[in-house]
């Protein structure tokens, strides 16, 4: 019997298709991030610019997002314009994206999702800003972000500056322990915080290079299904001052409480009061990370790219 709805495959753009039939290195980037964390029409700049930096690490990069129901693998510069432009995109986790494909929506796809389309597309290298996680007063709340189980089942490197700081970070940490992701500091075993350098938790293990952490993956890839995260920390010099930090997080989160933000709408609250208290420090130190983390991917999977098969 014919099924009725066949999960949508994605369409690849011509570029990204000719790389990964060719074995070049592909790097998948997210389009929450673009639209649900960084403000518009700052976000338009950003979105080339991280592709950018893909191409500068030696990859070909692949923005993903969802639009009239049908998952894109690389967008067109009009695609992305309308990621970055419209204020009523839909922010998709993996759950949500039967609903889009079956009702037709657009909406910018989170790590989960990402990760998931990147890997069904055959894109080994993802690069992202923070991972979500565990919130704090999860206790009372139960708010830990659909990454986290994501990871566990998806067969991909992620890069990132760690998980959002708003977030409570050793508890994000167990959680990723449980789930058995792996996770390695990227010339460091300090955990990075986001828009600071250091978490205050420390990690297991690290890699030095590039070509360590697409080994790491190749060991992964031949053993269980989960994810490599690669956490790449600012340098101390380019990170946001911590005690800033520490105040407009304080501040953020009980506006978040007194709005009474909840689900998914909490993350893209806070980064929003944050780039505003911060009058743009928030902003400028998140788009440096993620062109940092771009720049790595690339790295990462021209590296993996080039081990035997
Ligand atoms: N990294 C950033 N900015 C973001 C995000 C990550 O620098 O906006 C997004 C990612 O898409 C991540 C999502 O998957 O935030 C987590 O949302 P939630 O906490 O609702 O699961
Ligand atoms: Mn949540």
């Amino acid at each position: 019997m014919p099924v009725a709805n066949p999960a949508p495959r994605p369409v690849l753009s011509p570029e990204v298709a000719d790389a990964l039939g060719a074995g070049r290195p592909v790097v998948a980037l997210e389009s929450t991030l673009l639209a649900h964390g960084l403000p518009r029409p700052d976000n338009r700049a950003a979105a080339d610019q991280v592709e950018s930096a893909v191409r500068a690490g030696g990859a070909v990069p692949a923005t993903i997002a969802v639009l009239d129901g049908v998952p894109h693998v690389g967008l067109t510069a009009d695609q992305v314009d309308r990621v970055c432009a419209d204020p009523d995109l839909a922010k998709l986790g993996v759950r949500d994206l039967p609903v889009a494909a079956a009702l037709g929506i657009s909406g910018a796809t989170t790590v989960s999702s990402t990760a998931l389309l990147a890997e069904a597309a055959g894109i080994g290298v993802f690069a992202t800003g923070g991972l979500g996680g565990v919130h704090r007063q999860s206790a009372e709340t139960f708010d830990e972000s659909a990454d986290l189980t994501a990871l566990s089942r998806t067969s991909l490197v992620v890069v990132c500056a760690g998980v959002k700081s708003i977030l409570d970070v050793p508890a994000t940490l167990e959680r990723l322990e449980s789930l058995s992701v792996t996770v390695v500091g990227f010339g460091t075993t300090t955990f990075p915080g986001f828009y600071v350098a250091d978490s205050g938790a420390t990690l297991d293990w690290s890699v030095t290079d590039a070509g360590q952490a697409a080994a790491v993956f190749a060991a992964r890839r031949g053993l269980a299904p989960g994810a490599v995260v690669v956490a790449n920390p600012l340098p101390a010099d380019e990170q946001l001052d911590p005690e800033l930090h520490d105040r407009v997080i304080a501040d953020a989160l009980a506006a978040a409480d007194a709005a009474g933000v909840r689900g998914k709408a909490v993350t893209p609250f806070v980064l929003d009061h944050l780039h505003r208290a911060s009058d743009g420090a928030t902003l400028a130190v998140n788009v440096r990370l993620v062109l940092r983390n771009a720049e790595l991917a690339g790295r990462i999977a021209a590296a993996l790219a080039a081990l035997p098969a």
